[in-house]
């Protein structure tokens, strides 16, 4: 086993040197903030001290493996051992050679829109053939394969409607997906036995809505609006370390989150471990928003935090109208959390729409079984999903998903009964 001690700025640069040196397989065992005597022992400065790993000897338990699945489903993802890191914030201790793997799979689906593996898309089209060909057959047959005087099916109906509702679907949703998938699936006599179905009824709806929608390549402002506490700034920093461990775009950071104390420093402490610019401007002024603007101008993206607002007031609305005119974002992400109620977080979306909002990310996926609101306001708003998060750590927490991938947490009927 070859052990090396790195003494680095930042995560980055640590993570090209190891990987240079002791090659793709290396482990990284400890990081710690540490201060390193410059300009002939006059000054001293902060570095990063990496240990790392490398052989086919590094003894298991050093090499922390988590069971997750990663943007493409594939292997699991190693982590940093989390020994010997004090000074360092804690969700940066998490920062590892595992964010290339995320980076490379959130780079290539960014570029292609191919979240799904081709057996999946091979999947979707063969499941789409089916339920226009049963619809065809049903047309033809120019009956209803469920008839008001069914009674089992009228029960499955109104167990399957109640189902969606406990999930987080309105009413109006869950009665159109249910019926649609009872006439399309006669057979089906059960709660567990629909939910797949259901799926797919939901899925084929959706369209091209149901496909994750990261940040275009083309955008170079992109604003995170959303209530307090949903996690816009955790999301931030995971899309920035994946971004810089792309290695494709110089990214920035604008933080207009004055109101609150800590929250310049939240963000300015992901902004130093990766090694990005940070700019800061109070969120109502004009001027002070175009200069952070401009401090920023050698970046190529530019994620704008925003302070956690309670929408339902309207000066909120027009103080956020105000600050998304001056910064001029080509995409409005608005960030909610899956733990809040499924009615809050629709009247949110309701509230925010008028202002432009381009995407979903939906956070805390990790704290909750229920995803049925997902799709619910894709539907209700024709808004894609950017990304869901599925933890505190940064970077690793985040999923580029499909709703097909999330409404597979389904099968199985979890919920019946
Ligand atoms: N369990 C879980 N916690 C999360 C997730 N994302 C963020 N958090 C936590 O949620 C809390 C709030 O996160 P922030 O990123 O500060 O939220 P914010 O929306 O920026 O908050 P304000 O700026 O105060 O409105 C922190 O404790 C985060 O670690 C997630 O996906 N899962
Ligand atoms: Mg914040």
């Amino acid at each position: 086993m070859i052990v090396r001690r790195y003494v680095v700025k930042d995560m980055p640069e640590a993570v090209v040197s190891i990987r240079k040196e002791l090659g793709k397989d290396a482990v990284i065992l400890s990081t710690k903030k540490i201060r390193v005597r410059k300009w002939l022992g006059l000054r001293w400065q902060t570095r990063i001290e990496v240990t790392a790993a490398a052989g086919s000897d590094i003894p298991l338990a050093q090499q922390v493996v988590i069971e997750r699945r990663n943007a493409t489903g594939t292997d699991p993802v190693p982590r940093v051992q989390n020994e010997n890191t004090q000074g360092l914030a804690p969700d940066a201790m998490a920062f590892t050679a595992s964010m290339r793997q995320a980076a490379a799979a959130y780079q290539s689906s960014e570029s292609k829109r191919e979240y799904q593996n081709v057996e999946r898309s091979m999947d979707l089209s063969v499941v789409l053939q089916e339920l226009a060909a049963l619809k065809t057959l049903l047309a033809e047959r120019r009956e209803p394969a469920l008839t008001a005087s069914d009674t089992e099916g009228r029960t499955l109906e109104v167990s399957l409607q109640a189902y969606l509702e406990e999930e987080g679907i309105q009413r109006q949703h869950g009665k159109r997906w249910a019926q649609t998938m009872l006439k399309a699936y006669p057979h089906v006599s059960s709660l567990a036995e629909a939910l797949p179905f259901l799926a797919r009824v939901i899925i084929s709806d959706l369209a091209e809505l149901s496909q994750p929608a990261p940040i275009r390549k083309e955008s170079r402002v992109v604003a995170f609006i959303g209530p307090t506490g949903v996690g816009k700034t955790t999301t931030i920093a995971k899309i920035a370390a994946l971004h810089v461990l792309a290695g494709q775009r110089r990214v920035g950071l604008l933080t207009t989150d004055t109101f609150r104390i800590a929250a310049v420093q939240q963000l300015q402490t992901y902004a130093e471990i990766l090694n990005v610019p940070l700019a800061v401007a109070d969120g109502d002024g004009d001027g002070e928003l175009s200069a952070a603007l401009a401090e920023l101008e050698a970046c190529d993206l530019i994620l704008v935090d925003t302070a956690g607002r309670n929408f339902r007031k309207q000066e909120v609305i027009e103080s956020t109208r105000r600050l998304l005119r001056s910064v001029e974002p080509d995409e409005v992400v608005l960030v909610l959390a899956l733990t809040s109620k499924a009615s809050d977080c629709r009247r949110v979306a309701e509230l925010c729409k008028p202002l432009g909002v381009d995407k979903l990310v939906f956070t805390k996926l990790d704290e909750t079984q229920s995803v049925g609101v997902i799709p619910d306001l894709v539907a209700t708003f024709e808004t894609p999903v950017a990304c869901v998060t599925t933890g505190q750590n940064v970077p690793d927490d985040i999923d580029i998903i499909s709703i097909e991938q999330l409404l597979s947490r389904w099968q199985g009927g979890e919920g019946d009964g």
